[in-house]
């Protein structure tokens, strides 16, 4: 404490008295780790005495951090923000307490509110590594990535541009910008002559952009931004009267994701004028449909394979994507995932000619309000292609007026995905030029369904789901009684159906559904586990030979231990169960998976005492302490999952290797990397000037929330120039994880000249010597990530680049820079530097 400090204090003894006396109880319950009592006299203390701040900051920290664990281990969130506000008043500053704070938020799903704090901690403090890392994490949420690919498309600006000033050079002085996200639509309105522009944007990091941007362009008082939703605006309260004009781009990829019907007949009831007066941009929209093949779909959204890893799948029930669209009314699954056909792996192939499914003309609110009441469609389609039904994939042309439009279709070069609505059959359904696939359009809870019905072959119908309780007969097909599927399936060579009763259905994410279908995958992990568990098992014969024998000794104690760690849905405790000798513990939580699991060992000859879940018998006092078996001190093997599908090491991934125990499955992971050129990743990261859009300035704004590494990156269809040979980045070795080196230099010659933009990475996984699996492999369930570096980098055949790669925790960074010295030996110079 300093003079002056004491000094002040001396002023009001009886005061002094309590802040001494309580500073001393803080540190003395600190020492006896009580932590909540101690962070209480710290309030009291810091409250009493703001100027012991700088003083007690570290161990007030300590405090809060301590306690706010053990608030958290025991379920107490509300008291655990409670003192994180309180921690925030005294210190509102403080980056290491809001970046922790942050960190709580974002474990318990409260993203939006996490980025927030890292977004101020990084703002704080900019060379602060962990909210850095923290807040590339969660930045895609805050700020989805497709803005940035939707401000980068100057062909979209423009037509939105053009048909707004055509508007407003026809009368419609007043506009509303629906869902305005950086203002460009509303500036648009503006620039073009408006007399009166209003905005509203529900996300608050959006609004606070939106609210930069237009200042920046010299637009504060003539745009009116809210941060609002659409829905909750009224006239007069949120804008002064009705207005000519919405505006708006609130679409997703299945058109109605977004809302935009319920906030359009919002807005004529309540924030339009009157038809013919007031009109909205865009007009309408065209929905086009189309089935098609693609072997990506299928793998990720229903089971193919009936046997991996030793293990027959039989008895696992229907497994399926969260992602569904079925008759069932009560369907709360998404009906829709998004792909771009263009890119998507494997290619695709069209089953049908695309069709049209729905018109939808957004100037009518008679019609926008009878959508979700319009009868079903049934749609007949003819087959053109011979191929398997994986799916049906869905854009839309949207009429911004009568002259313009934009379309989100596969052929289009624009920044679009396509809905994908994919078909779970259980067994595939081979569809050949000449039969009619029978379709469902409907719209219910403001998104479009569309559902594969039955196929129609030599004028007999066959269904698709057999549980459906639709009537398939249909004018023009057999007017028999719907003949059963197994007559059918026997008549119609080639097109199978489900005949089985309705088994049990699990649900798992599309990654897991993958994974299952790995077969490679689960034939390394099997033969590594045969080469570990026989010598482990030798090894355990020769020592109890060699030892005392004991009768009394529980069969138990010969047992191996296996304990997988993985996140998610995983069958490699069940094959090291298969093993025989072997006790399994699988952290699978969700009581149906562990259910599909517990199915799987009976059906597989495993004893059920053979596999445990481990997370069930965490103990109260200490959830994170994971029981061990009794009489073995050591695991005998534990498997970690180190790759998280997006293409990213696994958070806190060394902290799990360092369990104590025998073997790690993997042993190491190599990190290999390319330089490369592509444009494509570049849009994606950031806002390229303001040439795209329409000179309007947004990117220094938004490109605050660009990250450096991209992820669920597909580099087998990444556009891209490869500038080098791919190169070994980086090793990272998990039995001795203290051993590793946290900075490596790697040097890679360019094989062309060019830009260097991005250096894409992936992981070779050695789970022994003999047996790796990569993580770029066809049938991998993980994707890969990519650097995308700033600024670019220019490279002459020849070249060598210097990478300068790093790990801090678990994520990785990159930098390059030309370094054609001393690269005569031929040879990578490597450098590295030990943590
Ligand atoms: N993504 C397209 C969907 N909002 C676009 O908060 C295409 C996805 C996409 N604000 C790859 C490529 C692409 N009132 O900021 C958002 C949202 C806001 C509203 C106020 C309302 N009623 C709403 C409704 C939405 O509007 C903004 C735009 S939504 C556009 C979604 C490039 N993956």
């Amino acid at each position: 404490m300093s003079t002056l400090q004491a000094s002040r204090l001396r002023e009001d003894p009886a005061r002094n008295e309590l802040v001494s006396r309580s500073l001393e109880s803080a540190q003395q319950c600190l020492f006896n780790q009580d932590y909540g009592t101690a962070f209480v006299h710290y309030l009291l203390v810091l409250n009493l005495a703001p100027m012991l701040k700088d003083f007690a900051r570290e161990s007030f920290r300590f405090t809060l951090f301590k306690w706010a664990d053990e608030l958290d281990s025991v379920g107490r969130v509300q008291d655990l923000f409670n003192c994180f506000e309180q921690a925030l008043e005294l210190f509102p500053a403080d980056e290491v307490i809001l970046n922790s704070m942050g960190e709580h938020l974002f474990r318990m799903g409260f993203r939006d509110e996490a980025a927030g704090h890292f977004h101020k901690a990084l703002k704080l403090k900019p060379d602060y590594p962990e909210a850095r890392e923290n807040f590339y994490r969660v930045a895609n949420w805050l700020v989805e990535r497709w803005h940035f690919l939707m401000l980068n498309d100057r062909g979209r600006n423009q037509k939105y541009q053009q048909a707004i000033q055509k508007a407003v050079e026809r009368g419609c002085n007043t506009v509303l910008d629906i869902g305005t996200g950086t203002g460009i639509l509303g500036m648009c309105a503006k620039k073009a002559g408006a007399a009166e522009v209003f905005a509203c944007e529900l996300s608050k990091t959006m609004y606070e952009l939106a609210c930069e941007v237009v200042t920046a362009n010299g637009m504060k008082g003539g745009i009116n931004i809210l941060h609002k939703k659409s829905m909750d605006m009224e006239v007069p309260k949120d804008i002064p009267h009705r207005v000519s004009l919405v505006v708006t781009e609130t679409v997703d990829a299945g058109l109605f994701g977004e809302g935009i019907i319920e906030s359009l007949i919002h807005a004529w009831h309540h924030l339009l004028l009157p038809p013919q007066t007031g009109r909205v941009i865009p007009a309408g929209a065209t929905v086009f449909g189309m089935a098609v093949e693609s072997v990506e779909i299928r793998r990720h959204h229903r089971l193919c394979v009936s046997e991996v890893g030793g293990l027959s799948l039989g008895a696992a029930g229907q497994l399926h994507s969260p992602v569904s669209c079925t008759a069932d009314a009560d369907d709360s699954l998404e009906p829709y995932t998004t792909e771009r056909l263009s890119r998507i792996p494997g290619g695709y192939t069209a089953l049908t000619e695309p069709f049209r499914a729905l018109d939808i003309d957004f100037n009518n609110v008679t019609e926008l309000e009878g959508l979700s009441s319009r009868e079903t469609q049934r749609l007949h389609l003819p087959v053109t292609q011979e191929g398997n039904l994986d799916a049906l994939a869905v854009w839309f042309q949207l009429h911004l007026d009568q002259e313009s439009s934009l379309s989100t279709g596969p052929q289009e070069d624009t920044c679009w995905e396509q809905a994908i609505y994919p078909i779970q059959n259980p067994n595939s359904v081979a569809l050949r030029p000449g039969d009619q696939l029978v379709v469902d359009v409907s719209c219910r809870d403001s998104f479009l369904r569309l559902c594969s019905i039955s196929v129609v072959r030599d004028g007999h119908e066959i269904r698709l789901d057999p549980h459906l309780s639709v009537d398939t007969q249909q004018p023009g097909t057999n007017p028999n009684p719907t003949p059963t599927a197994s007559e059918l399936c026997s008549a119609l060579a080639g097109l199978q159906t489900h005949q089985s009763p309705p088994r049990e259905t699990c649900v798992l994410e599309c990654s897991e559904i993958a994974l299952l279908n790995n077969r490679h995958y689960h034939q390394s992990f099997n033969q590594a586990l045969d080469t570990l568990l026989t010598g482990l098992a030798l090894a355990k014969e020769n020592s109890s030979a060699v030892g005392p024998v004991n009768p009394t000794t529980d069969p138990n104690d010969d047992l191996l231990y296996f304990l997988d760690v993985s996140e998610g849905f995983s069958l490699l405790p069940l094959m090291a169960a298969r093993h025989g000798h072997v006790k399994a513990y699988s952290s699978v939580e969700k009581s149906q998976h562990q259910d599909v699991l517990r199915r799987l060992a009976g059906a597989n000859g495993v004893h059920e005492r053979r596999l445990e879940f481990w997370l069930n018998q965490a103990n109260e006092e200490d959830p994170a302490v994971l029981k061990r078996p009794s009489r073995e001190k050591l695991w005998s093997a534990i498997v970690l999952d180190c790759v998280e599908t997006c293409g990213l090491i696994r958070q806190r991934l060394m902290e799990k290797a360092s369990l104590e125990g025998g073997r790690v499955f993997p042993e190491r992971i190599v990190l290999y990397g390319m330089l490369v050129e592509s444009d494509t990743l570049l849009l994606e990261s950031a806002v390229q000037g303001q040439e795209p859009t329409l000179g309007f300035n947004i990117a220094p704004f938004i490109n605050q929330f660009t990250v450096p590494v991209h992820v669920f990156l597909d580099f087998s269809t990444l556009d891209c120039r490869h500038l080098s040979e791919s190169v070994e980045l980086f090793v990272l070795d998990l039995m001795k994880a203290s051993a590793n080196y946290t900075n490596r230099e790697v040097k890679v010659r360019a094989t062309s000249s060019g830009r260097v933009t991005a250096v894409p990475f992936w992981y070779e996984i050695h789970l022994d010597p003999e047996v790796s699996v990569s993580t770029l492999s066809q049938d991998s369930h993980w994707k890969q990530a990519a650097v995308v570096l700033q600024p670019s980098l220019e490279v002459r055949t020849g070249d060598w680049v210097c990478l300068a790669v790093q790990l801090h925790k678990s994520s990785i960074s990159m930098s390059a820079r030309i370094d054609n010295e001393d690269a005569s030996a031929g040879l990578p110079a490597v450098a590295m530097t030990t943590s």
